[in-house]
């Protein structure tokens, strides 16, 4: 399964959850998928897709929120997920999407592509919902059940290379905005 693919199968299951896109090939992957208002993109800030989820979770317990990580952001901000753990929004999802590369800079190899499990990583900090999928069918399964029942989740979705070439606009304050008014905040 791409990660492309991956996010077709996420975007069909999709209603009125806010989704938070990591910088470079996740961003792009959900745009391609199909761009929706409710979408936040990040151009920059490697790292803080994780953070950014947990305080729009935090702020709007009765919405869904859903981060679309990558394996090599979210290694660089990896407490964020003792932090999930602490907080435990009921209403948050981190999907993990590891290719063990950082794929967007060329490919360099991460440390999952040497073992490092970030589906463990996230249940010895105390997320006890975190799993690891391979295959279409038990990501949708798993997504499904996570998009319903209380989290938070953390579903590590192994993925390979999509070769996406649409991106979203380089807008943010366009995104920024968007997405405000999306999720009904005054700005
Ligand atoms: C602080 C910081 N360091 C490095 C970069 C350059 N950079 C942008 S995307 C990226 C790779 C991201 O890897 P990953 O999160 O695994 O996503 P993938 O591209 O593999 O889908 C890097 C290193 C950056 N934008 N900001
Ligand atoms: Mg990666």
């Amino acid at each position: 399964m791409t990660r492309l693919e991956a996010t077709r199968r996420l975007r069909v299951l999709l209603k009125t959850e806010a989704v938070i896109a990591s910088l470079g090939h996740p961003a792009y992957d959900l745009f391609e998928a199909g761009d929706r208002a409710e979408n936040f993109y990040l151009w920059g800030s490697m790292g803080l897709a994780s953070s950014i989820g947990l305080g729009i979770a935090m702020a709007q317990p009765g919405r869904r929120v859903v981060v679309l990580d990558g394996d090599g952001s979210l290694l660089m901000n990896l407490g964020s997920l003792a932090t999930i753990a602490t907080v435990a929004p009921p209403n948050l999802l981190l999907l993990v999407w590891d290719n063990e590369l950082y794929g967007t800079t060329g490919g360099q190899p991460t440390a999952t592509a040497e073992g490092s499990d970030l589906a463990e990583a996230a249940q010895a900090l105390g997320i006890r919902q975190a799993v690891t999928v391979r295959e279409p069918e038990a990501f949708d399964k798993v997504v499904d059940r996570a998009l319903r029942e209380p989290g938070p989740w953390v579903i590590v979705a192994k993925v390979g290379e999509s070769g996406t070439a649409s991106k979203p606009p380089l807008d943010s304050p366009m995104i920024k905005r968007r997405f405000m008014a999306a999720i009904g905040c005054p700005e």
